[in-house]
């Protein structure tokens, strides 16, 4: 999801859609900002480091998941199917999967043309034999993937409980779309963070060491650096929230005092302790994430969970 950068802080090069969601996004109230927009090579930088620190468990469970369930799955998919990954694949665990199931093609697909052909690139050093197709696209929508695949029967891999930055009724749509672009006879591989204890989640979204903060209030920066803006970033700070309802992590960049400042041109004003709502991380109870599955057209096949059942990997079958 790595987007160029742009050097000369220039707003006329900034892309069309950051500058109208983020326009949207502080007129409208609550004021809203998609999580899409984190990632600029600076934010992804910030999220490799949460990956790393002690209090977010998602990612080392995950990855440890996929290790152990991995010698099961090729009994479970069959051999020979197409491995589709939505978003363009991390270094570590998709390694785990293409090795244990020995795919006949590899497609990653992300709407970053860069960050794609940069991961592709390392995965085909590593796996010289493997048919490495790179396909960019939005995979939030029904898409035809490429014809050499056409006869394959695909294995759709969706880490990261990426999902649970969506709403479930937007998640329900994108796992109907992945239905429709994977085919007949398709599986899914789906990673999807647990409902678990505020005290363990909170702090997974607020660090110790401040990096997650730092990662939320590079949006702003960049709203600054892309689209002329002259947002006074000490005005606000950080917050992660428990929403209990909602059975999500939100986060927010929350106004210390009152603020007034432009973007693009335009004037905007935030009081304080009013927020502008940056992410939503959804986590879901077992039963829940097979009715998110089922609603979304797909029929939980088998589960994983570590002991402490922080965090579930899903197969699936269409
Ligand atoms: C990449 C969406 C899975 O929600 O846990 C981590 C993003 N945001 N810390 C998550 C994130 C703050 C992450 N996902």
């Amino acid at each position: 999801m790595l987007k160029p950068e742009i050097e000369d802080g220039q707003a006329s090069l900034a892309d069309p859609q950051f500058r109208a969601d983020v326009l949207a996004g502080l007129a409208r109230r609550p004021r809203a900002i998609p999580a899409r927009w984190f990632y600029d090579h600076r934010g992804s930088e910030l999220f490799e480091e949460i990956t790393q620190l002690p209090e977010y468990y998602p990612t080392r469970t995950e990855t440890a998941l996929l290790r152990s369930l991995c010698g099961d799955l090729p009994q479970l998919t069959g051999e020979g199917r197409a491995v589709v990954e939505f978003g363009s694949g991390s270094s570590v665990k998709t390694p785990i999967v293409l090795e244990c199931v020995k795919p006949s093609a590899y497609v990653p697909i992300d709407i970053s043309g860069e960050f794609l052909r940069e991961s592709s690139r390392t995965l085909s050093a590593a796996f010289p034999d493997l048919l490495v197709l790179p396909f960019e696209a939005d995979f939030t929508r029904p898409l035809t993937l490429p014809r050499t695949i056409a006869g394959a029967p695909k294995l759709g891999f969706f880490p990261g409980s990426t999902i649970g930055n969506l709403t479930p009724w937007a998640a329900t749509d994108l796992l109907r779309a992945m239905r429709a672009s994977l085919g007949e006879g398709a599986m899914l591989l789906i990673g999807m963070d647990r409902i678990k204890a505020p005290e363990v989640l909170v702090p997974a979204y607020d660090d110790a060491a401040g990096v997650t903060a730092r990662f939320n209030l590079n949006l702003l920066e960049r709203i600054n650096r892309e689209l002329d803006g002259d947002v006074p970033i000490d005005a606000f700070r950080h917050e992660a929230r428990w929403n209990d309802d909602r059975a999500r992590i939100e986060m927010h960049l929350t106004a210390t005092r009152d603020a007034a400042f432009h973007v693009d041109g335009r004037p905007f004003a935030i009081a304080a302790g009013e927020s502008i709502h940056t992410e939503n991380s959804h986590k879901y109870g077992p039963r829940d994430a097979r009715i998110l599955l089922r609603g979304g057209g797909w029929t939980p096949l088998r589960e994983w969970t570590d002991d402490d059942g922080r965090f579930a990997v899903i197969l699936a079958e269409a």
